[in-house]
């Protein structure tokens, strides 16, 4: 079909009728839901009325009178006009269809009707109806200054949303490479877009000027290539080391820091702290059941002592080495205000070695925010219940820390001991009944 037939005032009429009538179709449906309670409460309400209109007829008026005040009798008769909920009809993506709908019909009447306006222009000899050039360029200095003011107003709201105080002593380093990153990559974005929209409309067409043919060179291009390739460079070789300074931890040290495991699962965070040899128990995939969902190896003495927390507790100044492993599927070990994360990898196991240096009171004092809490997240999408998937993260003083960790159960508990004692009896029994049955084959 021909566009111009298309958007004859015919078919733009029908297709505004059509918008109206679905988005009207919506909102009585958003009514709908809302009728049941509705109607209860008209009802209710009613009976109510018609009851304390007896009562007022029989105590309040008096039994003959001539002076009846009808208005207020009858006040309570009038049926109040339920508010409508819209909500409903807010939240459906037809609603919001419609109206995106009905957005580009108005742009394409506007466009009609300024079609008609040159055509009638023309008809009176005007040639040059309209200046088409011109318009798209005060529309590109609009988009400058829009976009210019949505930059400062994502700055001013957004950033201080994320630019707060890091809580581990490694955060510093990540801040300062952040903040560099961000301050050289805005004077850029906006320079740029400045030139950009600037020059589309200084440079816009005009009928006594012609363009200047200029396709090539060297020198600017030169520049252009090679100055954001070094810098870019230097970003990343300075990101590398930062990164790398702060996961390469000698042996030493990992030695010296206090070891948890962190096992990401759909959707919660398991917990073992290494209890009071520092080692956790090994584990395999192979021993998971449902009493022991780590698969922690009972076997291996060093399990005996690790304890299952609730939540993540963390003395403060010390060094802690988290290890990060998952059950299912790739989950991310997110803890924002400490600047830590490192994929939970099904597996394989990945680590963090980090120091808080602030507790979650000191926090709580610095924000001035006594609801404060360090939070541990999943930062990788992974399935339906991924939005709830954190733990409170605590950072305490040692002696709160000791304290809480003796409270703390042990995996190796009573339960575990019996299933374990089964097991083997089971074991021996099934050995012994391979040998008699071995035995007789001897002797047939
Ligand atoms: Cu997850």
């Amino acid at each position: 079909m021909d566009l111009r037939n298309f958007f004859s005032v015919r078919s733009i009429t029908i297709l505004i009728g059509f918008c109206i009538l679905i988005m009207n179709v919506t909102l009585l449906s958003a009514q709908t839901v809302d009728s049941t309670m509705v109607s209860t409460t008209i009802a209710t309400d009613s009976a109510a009325n018609n009851e304390s209109i007896l009562l007022n007829k029989s105590s309040a008026s008096p039994l003959i009178s001539t002076a009846v005040d009808t208005t207020a009798l009858f006040a309570d008769y009038i049926i109040k006009k339920p508010e409508v909920d819209k909500s409903a009809m807010y939240k459906s993506a037809t609603y919001y269809f419609m109206l995106f709908f009905l957005v580009c019909v108005f742009v394409a009447i506007i466009g009609k009707v300024l079609h008609v306006y040159e055509l009638s222009r023309e008809m009176q000899g005007n040639k040059d109806a309209f200046n088409w050039r011109r318009l798209q360029g005060v529309f590109f200095v609009f988009a400058l200054l829009i976009g210019l003011y949505g930059v400062y107003w994502s700055y001013t709201v957004h950033g201080p949303m994320s630019i707060n105080e890091s809580g581990s002593v490694h955060g510093e380093r990540i801040d300062f490479i952040f903040n560099i990153t961000l301050i050289i990559t805005s004077i850029v974005f906006i320079l740029t877009h400045i030139l950009l929209f600037g020059f589309a409309y200084k440079y816009r067409g005009f009928d006594n000027k012609k363009a200047h043919f200029y396709p090539h060179n060297n020198a600017l291009e030169r520049i252009w290539t090679v100055v954001p390739a070094i810098v870019l460079t230097v970003l990343v070789i300075f990101g590398f080391f930062t990164w790398r300074g702060i996961t390469n931890v000698s042996e030493e040290d990992q030695k010296k820091a206090l070891s948890i495991e962190v096992v990401g699962e759909q959707f919660k965070w398991n917990i073992r702290y290494a209890g009071g040899d520092n080692q956790l128990g090994n584990k395999s995939y192979k021993l998971t059941s449902p009493t022991n969902g780590l698969g922690i190896n009972y076997k291996d003495q060093k399990s005996w002592d690790d304890r299952l927390g609730g939540e993540i507790v963390i003395p403060v100044n010390r060094s802690v080495r988290v290890t990060v492993g998952s059950k299912d599927v790739l989950h991310s070990f997110y803890i924002p205000t400490l600047r830590v994360q490192i994929n939970a990898v099904p597996g394989m196991p990945t680590y963090f070695q980090f120091t808080p240096r602030y507790t979650t009171a000191e926090m709580r004092e610095k924000r001035n925010d006594p609801t404060f809490d360090y939070i541990l997240l999943c930062a990788k999408i992974c399935g339906s219940g991924h939005y709830n998937m954190q733990t409170k993260v605590r950072i305490v003083t040692e002696s709160e820390y000791q304290e809480w960790l003796a409270k703390q159960p042990l995996y190796y508990n009573d339960d575990v001991k019996k299933e374990m004692q089964q097991m083997t009896e089971r074991t021996i029994k099934v050995g012994e009944n391979n040998k008699m049955a071995i035995n007789k084959e001897v002797y047939k």
